[in-house]
């Protein structure tokens, strides 16, 4: 049997993204346009409309570029450029996303339907756990929005999330080194799922979804880790159990069920006190600011905590 020990890298190991894209002027202009012409889900991106969001963020975006070529997405590779390098195969359209288990009213809904939610642009603020974070122009639905159409039972206290598998498409998924088990799986207990910060994602900066960003939808809790923040979902199963999560099943002691975002519980290689905001200060900036506790949003989602002790719940 195969024993997987992935692992995420900490940012003090990563090239920070201002000398990536650095280096990667290097290429030449003509070079570089053709290299992102080429690089799939950003050639293919549509302009999407939606309404401002209830939540207001007052902090400086993250650049497009960055947003859109410094990722985590294994499905693609495990180098940050990957996924935007290796997902121009990925067809993000047909699409549809089954939404079953402890429901009254089990539904696979299609993306067209999808996409007829009521949008909104959300801006948050992401921390990976790797400690980097970016500022994203999210467009999206609540992820509560979809839960009431399909009409959750009462013995349903969590939801988990399926990424999909499509080795053909995403070159991380075939060939012999397999960084992680796949689908990738998440998972909220059910009230974080319900809470209005929780959405499903179907763009950012006013376009639908680059592949390599979760095409052609993906959840956003930006009160968590990033990778809490599964890609291209296409099951989401309402369940009386908490789920399996993909980081937690590959190294238990370092990734939690609950990945909140919190200063004072370190992860086992390195702090979790402070974190590089990407695309900040320009060129060799490594300067870190303070990670907030729940990365900031501690008046809306801390009392989902109460009284849990949120050491032992990492
Ligand atoms: N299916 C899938 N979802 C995933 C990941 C992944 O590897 N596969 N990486 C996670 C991690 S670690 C992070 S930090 C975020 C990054 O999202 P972004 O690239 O859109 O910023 O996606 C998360 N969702
Ligand atoms: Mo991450």
């Amino acid at each position: 049997m195969a024993v997987y020990r992935p692992t995420h890298i900490p940012a003090s190991e990563i090239t920070p993204h201002s000398i990536y894209m650095s280096r990667r002027n290097f290429m030449g202009a003509a070079a570089a346009s053709l290299a992102l012409a080429g690089a799939g889900g950003s050639a293919l991106a549509a302009p999407l409309q939606a309404t401002p969001g209830a939540y207001k963020l007052d902090e400086k975006l993250t650049p497009k570029e960055a947003v859109t070529s410094y990722n985590n997405f294994y499905e693609f590779g495990t180098d940050k450029s990957d996924p935007s390098s290796n997902s121009g195969d990925f067809k993000p359209t047909p699409w549809s996303v089954k939404v079953d288990g402890l429901v009254g009213k089990p539904k696979e809904f299609g993306l067209e339907e999808l996409m007829k939610m009521p949008l909104e642009d959300r801006t948050y603020r992401m921390r990976c756990v790797e400690g980097w974070s970016m500022v994203i122009p999210w467009i999206g639905f609540p992820l509560a929005a979809l839960l009431d159409q399909v009409e959750p039972q009462g013995s349903a206290k969590y939801v988990s999330f399926e990424t999909v598998v499509r080795p053909s498409e995403m070159p991380g998924q075939k060939g012999l080194f397999q960084p992680l088990p796949w689908p990738y799986v998440e998972g909220l207990r059910l009230d974080e799922a319900r809470h209005p910060l929780t959405i499903l994602a179907v763009g950012l900066y006013g376009e639908t979804l680059p592949n390599q960003n979760g095409a052609p939808i993906r959840l956003v809790v930006p009160w968590k880790y990033g990778f809490k923040s599964i890609k291209s979902i296409v099951r989401i199963l309402l369940t009386d159990k908490q789920p399996e999560t993909t980081w937690k099943n590959s190294n238990a002691r370092e990734y939690g069920f609950y990945s909140n975002v919190n200063p004072a519980v370190d992860h086992p290689r390195w702090s979790q006190a402070t974190e590089q905001r990407i695309g900040e200060g320009g060129f060799f900036n490594t300067a870190r600011r303070p990670t907030l506790p729940f990365n900031g949003y501690g008046d809306e989602v801390a009392s989902l905590y109460a009284g849990m002790d949120l050491k032992a719940n990492y």
